[in-house]
Protein backbone atom coordinates (compact mmCIF):
# COMPACT_ATOMS: atom_id res chain seq x y z
CA UNK A 1 0.00 0.00 0.00
CA UNK A 2 1.38 3.22 -0.52
CA UNK A 3 1.71 5.68 1.76
CA UNK A 4 1.90 9.46 2.26
CA UNK A 5 5.01 10.31 4.08
CA UNK A 6 7.37 13.65 5.08
CA UNK A 7 10.72 13.10 5.62
CA UNK A 8 12.15 15.69 7.74
CA UNK A 9 16.25 15.92 7.70
CA UNK A 10 18.37 15.39 4.12
CA UNK A 11 21.05 14.58 5.31
CA UNK A 12 23.78 11.39 4.74
CA UNK A 13 20.60 9.15 6.64
CA UNK A 14 17.40 10.95 5.99
CA UNK A 15 18.66 10.96 2.14
CA UNK A 16 18.90 7.22 2.10
CA UNK A 17 15.72 6.65 4.40
CA UNK A 18 13.69 9.04 1.80
CA UNK A 19 15.04 7.07 -0.93
CA UNK A 20 14.55 4.05 0.31
CA UNK A 21 10.84 4.68 0.45
CA UNK A 22 10.61 6.31 -3.17
CA UNK A 23 12.02 3.13 -3.76
CA UNK A 24 9.08 1.22 -2.09
CA UNK A 25 6.47 3.33 -3.86
CA UNK A 26 5.74 5.36 -1.06
CA UNK A 27 4.80 9.49 -1.81
CA UNK A 28 6.92 11.03 0.20
CA UNK A 29 7.39 15.11 0.72
CA UNK A 30 10.38 16.11 1.80
CA UNK A 31 12.04 18.76 3.67
CA UNK A 32 15.64 20.14 4.77
CA UNK A 33 17.42 23.31 6.41
CA UNK A 34 19.57 23.20 3.21
CA UNK A 35 16.95 23.13 0.65
CA UNK A 36 19.26 21.30 -2.17
CA UNK A 37 20.15 18.52 -0.53
CA UNK A 38 16.50 17.77 -1.87
CA UNK A 39 17.49 17.84 -5.27
CA UNK A 40 17.98 14.33 -6.25
CA UNK A 41 15.71 13.25 -4.63
CA UNK A 42 12.61 15.23 -5.84
CA UNK A 43 14.87 13.89 -9.30
CA UNK A 44 14.08 10.67 -8.37
CA UNK A 45 9.80 12.04 -7.54
CA UNK A 46 9.69 13.54 -3.74
CA UNK A 47 7.33 16.26 -3.35
CA UNK A 48 9.58 19.08 -2.10
CA UNK A 49 8.10 21.24 1.33
CA UNK A 50 8.92 25.12 1.47
CA UNK A 51 8.57 24.41 5.41
CA UNK A 52 8.47 21.51 7.71
CA UNK A 53 5.13 22.40 8.48
CA UNK A 54 3.95 21.93 4.52
CA UNK A 55 5.37 18.77 4.97
CA UNK A 56 4.08 17.48 7.78
CA UNK A 57 0.51 18.57 6.60
CA UNK A 58 0.86 16.43 3.10
CA UNK A 59 1.76 13.17 5.65
CA UNK A 60 0.26 11.19 7.53
CA UNK A 61 3.59 9.57 9.13
CA UNK A 62 5.75 12.07 9.57
CA UNK A 63 9.94 10.45 9.65
CA UNK A 64 12.02 13.07 11.42
CA UNK A 65 16.00 11.97 10.82
CA UNK A 66 18.13 14.95 12.24
CA UNK A 67 21.23 15.96 14.20
CA UNK A 68 19.63 16.10 17.24
CA UNK A 69 16.40 16.25 19.54
CA UNK A 70 16.62 20.13 19.83
CA UNK A 71 16.70 20.50 15.77
CA UNK A 72 13.50 17.85 15.83
CA UNK A 73 12.08 20.06 18.62
CA UNK A 74 12.62 23.05 16.37
CA UNK A 75 11.05 21.59 13.39
CA UNK A 76 7.88 20.37 14.57
CA UNK A 77 6.75 23.31 16.60
CA UNK A 78 5.09 24.80 13.95
CA UNK A 79 3.31 22.13 12.29
CA UNK A 80 -0.14 20.53 13.10
CA UNK A 81 0.64 17.16 14.36
CA UNK A 82 -3.37 16.24 14.73
CA UNK A 83 -3.74 12.56 13.75
CA UNK A 84 -0.02 12.37 12.51
CA UNK A 85 2.15 9.43 13.52
CA UNK A 86 5.96 11.00 14.43
CA UNK A 87 8.22 8.63 13.79
CA UNK A 88 11.86 10.13 15.24
CA UNK A 89 14.91 8.45 14.15
CA UNK A 90 17.35 10.98 15.28
CA UNK A 91 19.71 9.85 17.92
CA UNK A 92 19.43 10.99 21.53
CA UNK A 93 18.77 10.48 25.18
CA UNK A 94 16.23 7.87 26.32
CA UNK A 95 14.52 11.04 28.65
CA UNK A 96 14.22 13.49 25.71
CA UNK A 97 12.86 10.65 23.92
CA UNK A 98 9.86 10.39 26.64
CA UNK A 99 9.93 14.35 26.53
CA UNK A 100 9.68 14.58 22.90
CA UNK A 101 6.78 11.69 22.83
CA UNK A 102 4.53 13.31 25.86
CA UNK A 103 5.09 16.65 23.67
CA UNK A 104 3.98 15.55 20.77
CA UNK A 105 0.86 13.69 22.16
CA UNK A 106 0.39 15.90 23.90
CA UNK A 107 -0.16 18.06 20.66
CA UNK A 108 -2.50 16.00 19.24
CA UNK A 109 -0.50 13.39 17.09
CA UNK A 110 -1.80 9.69 17.01
CA UNK A 111 1.33 8.10 18.26
CA UNK A 112 5.09 8.34 18.48
CA UNK A 113 8.10 6.17 17.86
CA UNK A 114 11.37 6.49 18.65
CA UNK A 115 13.20 4.81 16.85
CA UNK A 116 17.60 3.85 16.92
CA UNK A 117 19.46 3.30 13.70
CA UNK A 118 21.88 0.37 13.87
CA UNK A 119 23.47 0.59 9.72
CA UNK A 120 25.08 3.58 8.01
CA UNK A 121 23.02 4.91 5.20
CA UNK A 122 24.84 2.68 2.65
CA UNK A 123 22.75 -0.28 4.76
CA UNK A 124 19.64 1.27 4.84
CA UNK A 125 17.01 -1.10 2.24
CA UNK A 126 19.70 -3.81 2.38
CA UNK A 127 20.06 -7.05 4.26
CA UNK A 128 21.76 -6.08 7.48
CA UNK A 129 20.50 -3.50 8.88
CA UNK A 130 18.08 -3.11 11.84
CA UNK A 131 16.28 -0.30 13.34
CA UNK A 132 15.13 -0.40 17.21
CA UNK A 133 12.03 1.43 17.59
CA UNK A 134 9.44 1.96 20.90
CA UNK A 135 6.91 3.82 21.85
CA UNK A 136 2.91 3.59 20.45
CA UNK A 137 2.34 -0.37 19.81
CA UNK A 138 -0.27 0.94 17.48
CA UNK A 139 1.57 3.05 15.35
CA UNK A 140 4.03 0.62 15.50
CA UNK A 141 1.76 -2.02 14.03
CA UNK A 142 -0.07 0.22 11.80
CA UNK A 143 3.38 1.34 9.67
CA UNK A 144 5.19 -1.35 10.26
CA UNK A 145 5.32 -2.32 6.40
CA UNK A 146 6.52 1.07 5.63
CA UNK A 147 9.24 0.56 8.21
CA UNK A 148 10.10 -2.80 6.69
CA UNK A 149 11.52 -0.65 3.50
CA UNK A 150 14.07 0.91 5.64
CA UNK A 151 15.41 -1.82 7.71
CA UNK A 152 14.53 -5.01 10.12
CA UNK A 153 12.44 -3.23 12.58
CA UNK A 154 12.11 -4.27 16.03
CA UNK A 155 9.48 -3.43 18.43
CA UNK A 156 11.07 -3.11 21.79
CA UNK A 157 8.39 -1.39 24.12
CA UNK A 158 5.91 1.08 24.86
CA UNK A 159 8.59 2.99 26.66
CA UNK A 160 9.32 5.32 24.37
CA UNK A 161 13.02 6.28 26.16
CA UNK A 162 13.56 1.88 25.50
CA UNK A 163 14.81 1.94 21.74
CA UNK A 164 17.48 5.01 22.33
CA UNK A 165 18.83 3.46 25.04
CA UNK A 166 19.45 -0.03 23.82
CA UNK A 167 20.92 1.78 21.19
CA UNK A 168 23.62 3.48 23.03
CA UNK A 169 23.80 0.05 24.57
CA UNK A 170 24.85 -0.86 20.95
CA UNK A 171 27.29 1.91 19.94
CA UNK A 172 28.96 1.01 23.92
CA UNK A 173 29.43 -2.38 22.82
CA UNK A 174 31.10 -0.84 19.58
CA UNK A 175 32.95 1.08 21.29
CA UNK A 176 35.07 -0.63 23.39
CA UNK A 177 35.37 -3.27 20.58
CA UNK A 178 37.07 -0.17 18.95
CA UNK A 179 38.48 0.59 21.56
CA UNK A 180 40.34 -3.16 22.07
CA UNK A 181 40.95 -3.09 18.09
CA UNK A 182 42.97 0.43 18.55
CA UNK A 183 45.40 -0.68 21.65
CA UNK A 184 46.22 -4.04 20.20
CA UNK A 185 46.62 -2.22 16.94
CA UNK A 186 48.96 0.32 18.51
CA UNK A 187 51.05 -2.70 20.29
CA UNK A 188 51.31 -4.68 17.39
CA UNK A 189 52.70 -1.69 15.19
CA UNK A 190 55.09 -1.04 18.19
CA UNK A 191 56.33 -4.50 17.28
CA UNK A 192 56.56 -3.37 13.28
CA UNK A 193 54.23 -6.57 12.81
CA UNK A 194 51.55 -5.90 9.88
CA UNK A 195 48.20 -4.62 11.31
CA UNK A 196 46.33 -6.06 8.80
CA UNK A 197 47.61 -9.73 8.80
CA UNK A 198 46.93 -9.41 12.61
CA UNK A 199 43.58 -8.27 12.01
CA UNK A 200 42.84 -10.96 9.30
CA UNK A 201 44.70 -13.93 11.13
CA UNK A 202 44.54 -13.41 14.83
CA UNK A 203 42.43 -10.50 16.32
CA UNK A 204 39.07 -11.48 14.11
CA UNK A 205 38.62 -15.50 14.67
CA UNK A 206 39.56 -14.25 18.69
CA UNK A 207 37.04 -11.85 19.08
CA UNK A 208 34.57 -14.02 17.07
CA UNK A 209 35.09 -16.55 19.74
CA UNK A 210 35.24 -14.21 22.98
CA UNK A 211 31.57 -12.80 21.37
CA UNK A 212 30.35 -16.09 21.65
CA UNK A 213 31.05 -16.54 25.53
CA UNK A 214 29.06 -12.99 25.98
CA UNK A 215 25.47 -15.00 26.60
CA UNK A 216 26.46 -16.76 29.13
CA UNK A 217 28.55 -13.62 31.24
CA UNK A 218 24.78 -12.11 30.55
CA UNK A 219 22.86 -14.69 32.12
CA UNK A 220 25.51 -14.41 35.28
CA UNK A 221 24.67 -10.47 34.95
CA UNK A 222 21.02 -11.59 35.38
CA UNK A 223 21.28 -13.91 38.21
CA UNK A 224 24.01 -11.72 40.39
CA UNK A 225 25.73 -14.82 40.61
CA UNK A 226 29.59 -14.46 39.05
CA UNK A 227 31.05 -17.62 40.19
CA UNK A 228 33.79 -18.95 37.52
CA UNK A 229 35.52 -22.18 36.26
CA UNK A 230 37.40 -19.97 33.21
CA UNK A 231 39.43 -17.18 34.76
CA UNK A 232 38.35 -14.96 38.06
CA UNK A 233 39.52 -11.53 38.76
CA UNK A 234 42.74 -12.11 40.34
CA UNK A 235 44.23 -13.77 37.27
CA UNK A 236 42.79 -10.75 35.34
CA UNK A 237 44.30 -8.46 37.11
CA UNK A 238 47.84 -9.71 36.89
CA UNK A 239 47.00 -9.86 33.35
CA UNK A 240 46.56 -6.13 33.23
CA UNK A 241 49.94 -5.28 35.11
CA UNK A 242 51.52 -7.78 32.46
CA UNK A 243 49.64 -5.75 29.56
CA UNK A 244 50.26 -2.08 30.91
CA UNK A 245 53.83 -3.07 31.94
CA UNK A 246 54.11 -4.23 28.05
CA UNK A 247 52.74 -1.10 26.74
CA UNK A 248 55.21 1.13 28.61
CA UNK A 249 58.07 -1.28 27.53
CA UNK A 250 56.82 -0.97 24.10
CA UNK A 251 56.41 3.12 24.13
CA UNK A 252 52.32 2.74 23.97
CA UNK A 253 50.15 4.50 25.99
CA UNK A 254 48.02 1.77 27.58
CA UNK A 255 45.15 5.06 27.52
CA UNK A 256 41.99 3.29 27.02
CA UNK A 257 42.80 -0.05 29.07
CA UNK A 258 43.07 1.34 32.17
CA UNK A 259 39.09 2.10 33.38
CA UNK A 260 39.09 -1.53 32.91
CA UNK A 261 42.44 -2.33 35.20
CA UNK A 262 40.82 0.09 37.99
CA UNK A 263 37.43 -1.90 38.24
CA UNK A 264 39.44 -4.93 38.42
CA UNK A 265 41.94 -3.55 41.07
CA UNK A 266 38.74 -2.38 42.78
CA UNK A 267 37.06 -5.61 43.03
CA UNK A 268 39.70 -7.81 43.46
CA UNK A 269 40.85 -4.82 46.22
CA UNK A 270 37.64 -5.30 47.68
CA UNK A 271 38.26 -9.37 48.37
CA UNK A 272 36.26 -10.61 45.52
CA UNK A 273 39.16 -12.02 43.16
CA UNK A 274 37.12 -14.91 43.58
CA UNK A 275 34.51 -13.85 40.54
CA UNK A 276 34.56 -14.12 36.68
CA UNK A 277 34.66 -10.78 34.89
CA UNK A 278 30.66 -10.22 34.98
CA UNK A 279 31.32 -9.49 38.78
CA UNK A 280 32.80 -6.15 37.25
CA UNK A 281 28.97 -4.87 36.37
CA UNK A 282 28.72 -4.47 39.82
CA UNK A 283 30.83 -1.86 40.02
CA UNK A 284 29.03 0.38 37.36
N1 LIG B 1 25.08 8.50 9.43
C1 LIG B 1 25.10 7.42 10.22
O1 LIG B 1 25.77 6.43 9.93
C2 LIG B 1 24.32 7.36 11.51
C3 LIG B 1 23.76 6.00 11.77
C4 LIG B 1 22.97 5.90 13.03
C5 LIG B 1 21.98 7.03 13.17
N2 LIG B 1 22.58 8.31 12.88
C6 LIG B 1 21.77 9.46 13.32
O2 LIG B 1 20.97 10.00 12.27
C7 LIG B 1 20.81 11.40 12.51
C8 LIG B 1 21.20 12.15 11.25
O3 LIG B 1 22.51 11.78 10.91
P1 LIG B 1 23.12 12.05 9.46
O4 LIG B 1 24.18 11.04 9.21
O5 LIG B 1 22.06 12.19 8.45
O6 LIG B 1 23.84 13.46 9.72
P2 LIG B 1 24.15 14.65 8.71
O7 LIG B 1 24.46 14.13 7.36
O8 LIG B 1 25.17 15.48 9.39
O9 LIG B 1 22.78 15.45 8.63
C9 LIG B 1 22.26 16.17 9.72
C10 LIG B 1 20.88 16.65 9.37
O10 LIG B 1 20.36 17.43 10.46
C11 LIG B 1 19.97 18.70 9.94
N3 LIG B 1 20.05 19.69 10.99
C12 LIG B 1 21.08 19.91 11.85
N4 LIG B 1 20.76 20.89 12.71
C13 LIG B 1 19.53 21.31 12.37
C14 LIG B 1 18.66 22.32 12.88
N5 LIG B 1 19.00 23.07 13.93
N6 LIG B 1 17.46 22.47 12.31
C15 LIG B 1 17.09 21.72 11.24
N7 LIG B 1 17.87 20.74 10.70
C16 LIG B 1 19.06 20.55 11.27
C17 LIG B 1 20.92 18.94 8.79
O11 LIG B 1 20.41 19.98 7.99
P3 LIG B 1 21.40 20.74 6.93
O12 LIG B 1 22.72 20.94 7.66
O13 LIG B 1 21.54 19.84 5.76
O14 LIG B 1 20.72 22.01 6.65
C18 LIG B 1 20.89 17.56 8.14
O15 LIG B 1 19.71 17.38 7.42
C19 LIG B 1 21.69 11.77 13.70
O16 LIG B 1 20.91 11.83 14.87
C20 LIG B 1 22.66 10.61 13.76
O17 LIG B 1 23.17 10.38 15.06
C21 LIG B 1 23.24 8.42 11.61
Amino acid sequence: MSENIAVLGLGLMGSALAGALLGAGHRVTVWNRTPAKADPLVAEGATRADTPAAAVAAADLVIVCVLDYPATRGLLEEASLEGKVVANLTTGRPSEARETASWVTGRGAAGYLDGGIMAVPQMIAEPGALILHSGSRTAFDRYQPVLAALADSLFTGEDPGLAPLLDLAMLTGMYGQIAGFLEAAALVRSAGYPVGEFATSLLVPWLNAMAAQQPHMAAQVESGDHATEVSNLEINRSGMETLVRTFQEQGVRPDLLLPLKDAIDRRAGRGLGHEGLSGLVEEL
